[in-house]
């Protein structure tokens, strides 16, 4: 993870693809920073190229990139957020969907809000392979109460083998909320992670 400094102070982590700017430590919004009253902890969870870091970057920079960029372990990015007209500081912790870096993604179950789980629609075996992360995520530390948002994701794109109803009802088997979306057209984006904010704010407000 190489971290670099904009012309403007805007400081940038890149590893692989880079999720989000960290607008944060931009001197001139320092003073607004130090205002945000909550943090926020979200991972991203699903098999390896479904979409995970394509929706975290449209949602942080509203830009899809087509090309295959695999997460190496895992990318970090902060984004400020309004969820019931308070600032919130979102830490996204963009996690590798690829076996291989199972030690890597599970240092970082503890202590998150929040969850987006992934599945490429077009994709039966993401789909099936849900419950295991399920099982991964708890087993390693999640907090009993960690909002899990169930995304069907690449709805875009022609060959759907997951059908809306069938992954709304697994999420609704497991108690989780569903969307359908697509990171490379938007569908859904913003509204799935306001979702998420904001029940996760209200998540922390009841403790
Ligand atoms: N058509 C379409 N392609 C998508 C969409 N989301 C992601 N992709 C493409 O799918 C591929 C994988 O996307 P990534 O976001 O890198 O997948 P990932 O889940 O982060 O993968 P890992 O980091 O390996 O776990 C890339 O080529 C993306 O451009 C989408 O909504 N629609
Ligand atoms: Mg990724």
């Amino acid at each position: 993870m190489s971290v670099a400094f904009r012309k403007d102070g805007v400081r940038q982590v890149r590893q692989s693809q880079s999720i989000c700017d960290l607008y944060t430590t931009s001197a001139s919004e320092f003073p607004q920073a130090r205002r945000w009253f909550k943090r926020i902890k979200v991972i991203s969870l699903g098999s390896k190229k479904c979409g995970k870091s394509c929706l975290i970057k449209r949602y942080c920079e509203n830009k899809f990139i087509p090309e295959y960029f695999a997460t190496t372990g895992v990318d970090y990015g902060v984004k400020s957020a309004t969820v019931r007209k308070e600032r919130v500081r979102v830490n996204f912790w963009d996690l590798s969907g690829d076996p291989e870096h199972f030690e890597v993604r599970n240092e970082f179950y503890r202590d998150c809000e929040g969850a987006i789980l992934v599945f490429d629609v077009g994709d039966r075996r993401s789909f099936n392979e849900l419950s295991n992360w399920v099982t991964e995520v708890k087993r390693f530390g999640a907090r009993d109460d960690i909002l899990l948002i169930v995304c069907g994701n690449k709805v875009d794109k022609p060959g759907r083998e997951v059908s809306e109803s069938e992954g709304q009802a697994w999420a609704q088997s497991c108690g989780f909320t569903y969307f359908d979306t697509s990171a490379s057209t938007g569908e859904n984006v913003d509204a799935m992670f306001n979702f998420l904010f904001s029940a996760a704010v209200l998540n922390t407000q009841k403790c």
